[in-house]
């Protein structure tokens, strides 16, 4: 039984602020710079508008750091900005989602400050604090041996009052206290504060570390390397995380025609998954599960190495294509956004002869699934991620940073860090935090600013949104066309089902699969992940039509011959 919602059908574009466009020359992308390109987003084929936090923040992890959640950082303009973009985005039939970031505030938003004030502060209880074990030496330590995602412990000491407290990020973004009924109720009307201005639903930032074992127990020592351990299965997805997302339901998005997609980490099985996002629980209406994006972490960190293998990405598409359907829910197709590499360097190829190809094949992986689809800006032009040839001062994001920093530390001044530099430039937030494209003009027409916050990639003038303006070549074109299908064909694509191609099944180049509607439509799809050319037979498929890429109208007895990264759509009707 299909139920058909606005929601399910979005083509959700990810702006990441900083980086889009710079209208007043200041080296920042900023909001005005959003509402001028409105034009240009509606022309993708996009429907809704994910923009990464534009809060009042001190900015220690570019706004996920939160001081005020009803004001907007200054740079990027003001709240009657964000009125003429939810204006402007409806005008256009364009839906506006926020970064919604509720595990954790910045250091200086004021209910922090007045929880720093005394251990008696009627705030206190509104983040974690905790007091110090003492070693066998008398030494102060940290309450548990839990590791920061972004390195070192998770535990900031505060020496005024004597405790520490909690900070799954960086010391300067607590986490809060969601066991507090109260700061549930003050964060529940900025939600509202927002949804009352005609914002169209949230990304819920970190999700599912909301609710925290009770206990906050010492993790297992697995790795031995540190001396702070990942204690995620104690802070993800704890035991009363379902109660939070359901009152927030309740109290808050029922009474909004909202969308909400939750980022879940750590989190992977499908069971769990199922309870955020089955209908019948009405939790959330999708989650962005991570391992899409984690396929090439290395086993104790993002930034070991690891090759990407397509026989992974198949099990992942597979597992959530066919699962959704089975529990009545519903998730998202997608496969970049801020916080990592680009999808085209790590699992294609951004080499000059393969990339155009490479990135219509992406964009047909992502056009043909069931699902919500988000892209990240710079997607349709096949932005890739930065050269080799940077180096570790090219690189501003605090994660990438701080692991640099850590592993030198262990090796030593003047230690040979190449490697650590080869993961950075594979996998590094930087790269999908690059600024926009626009032109061949300074700084890739982002800005006029001689200094913008971030070094534009060096490709710009042969990769930008003015050169493949009006070439129906183009991989912009090709985005396009790809959305453009998508929703003439949504019962086949959003609302279809997935089925991949077992004689193909155990291949590391080539996933073909197909989708297919209630009504007996099909769609093929072939993607060739290789630089090898291949020979796809034995289709079962003869006459069909061609609906995007290659050459050729119907398909022949011989199969397809798929040029390196090419990616080929057809279809029985
Ligand atoms: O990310 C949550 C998160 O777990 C990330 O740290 C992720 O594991 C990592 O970036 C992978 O490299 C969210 C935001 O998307 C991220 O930008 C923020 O820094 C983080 O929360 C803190 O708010």
């Amino acid at each position: 039984q299909l139920t058909r919602k606005w929601w399910k059908e979005a083509v959700v574009y990810q702006i990441y602020p900083a980086s889009f466009l710079d209208s007043n020359g200041d080296g920042l992308g900023d909001l005005p710079g959003i509402i001028s390109k409105l034009d240009y987003i509606k022309s993708l084929g996009v429907t809704a508008i994910w923009m990464s936090p534009i809060y009042k923040s001190p900015q220690h992890d570019m706004g996920y750091d939160v001081s005020d959640y009803r004001d907007i950082h200054q740079p990027y303009g003001s709240l009657s900005d964000v009125e003429h973009l939810i204006q402007g985005c409806h005008e256009r039939g364009i839906k506006l989602l926020l970064d919604l970031v509720v595990n954790h505030t910045s250091h200086e938003h004021a209910w922090f400050k007045e929880s720093c004030q005394s251990r008696s502060s009627p705030k206190r209880d509104w983040y974690f604090w905790r007091d110090p074990k003492i070693d066998a030496n008398g030494v102060r330590r940290p309450p548990n041996n839990w590791a920061s995602i972004f390195g070192g412990s998770a535990w900031t000491w505060h020496e005024e009052t004597g405790q520490y407290y909690l900070s799954l990020f960086l010391p300067s973004q607590p986490d809060l206290n969601w066991t507090n009924e109260d700061m549930r109720k003050a964060t529940y009307a900025d939600m509202e504060f927002w949804l009352d201005k005609g914002v169209d639903g949230f990304r819920i930032d970190s999700m599912n570390l909301m609710s925290k074992h009770p206990d906050l127990p010492d993790a297992p020592a697995t790795n031995p390397d540190t001396e702070f351990q990942s204690g995620a299965m104690y802070f993800a997805s704890g035991p009363r995380m379902h109660e939070y997302i359901r009152e927030m339901r309740e109290k808050v998005f029922d009474k909004y025609d909202c969308m909400t997609v939750g980022e879940l980490g750590f989190t992977k099985d499908e069971k769990s998954v199922s309870e955020y996002v089955a209908e019948d629980r009405h939790e959330l209406n999708m989650l962005f599960t991570g391992d899409i994006v984690d396929m090439d972490f290395g086993p104790n960190h993002k930034y070991e190495h690891c090759d990407f293998k397509l026989s992974t990405l198949k099990e992942i598409t597979s597992l959530w294509q066919n699962s959704m359907p089975k529990f009545n829910g519903w998730n998202t197709v997608y496969m970049d956004n801020h916080d990592s590499g680009r999808s085209i360097s790590r699992y294609a190829s951004d080499l000059p002869q393969y990339r155009e190809q490479a990135a219509k094949m992406l964009a047909m992986y992502l056009g043909t699934l069931s699902g919500t689809l988000f892209m990240l800006q710079g997607q349709e032009i096949g932005m890739a991620n930065v050269p080799e040839s940077w180096g570790f001062e090219d690189y501003v994001d605090v994660e990438g940073k701080n692991y640099y920093n850590s592993v030198l530390e262990k090796r030593g001044p003047g230690a040979d860090m190449s490697d650590v530099l080869r993961e950075m430039r594979l996998k590094a937030r930087d790269n999908g935090r690059l600024p926009m494209q626009w032109n061949a003009d300074k700084n890739s027409g982002f800005s006029t600013s001689p200094t913008p916050w971030m070094r534009v990639n060096d490709d710009y003038k042969q990769w930008n949104v003015a050169a493949q303006e009006g070439d129906d070549g183009s991989v912009l074109a090709f985005w396009r066309e790809m959305l453009a299908l998508r929703q003439r064909e949504k019962d086949v694509f959003v609302y279809g089902r997935f089925a991949m191609l077992e004689e193909y099944k155990d291949s590391e180049d080539v996933f073909v699969y197909t989708m297919t509607s209630y009504d007996g439509k099909t769609a093929l799809v072939l993607l060739n992940f290789s630089d090898a050319e291949h020979q796809v037979v034995d289709l079962k498929c003869e006459g069909w039509r061609r609906l995007l890429g290659g050459e050729g109208e119907r398909l022949s007895l011989d199969g397809v011959r798929l040029k390196p990264y090419e990616g080929r759509l057809y279809g029985n009707w």
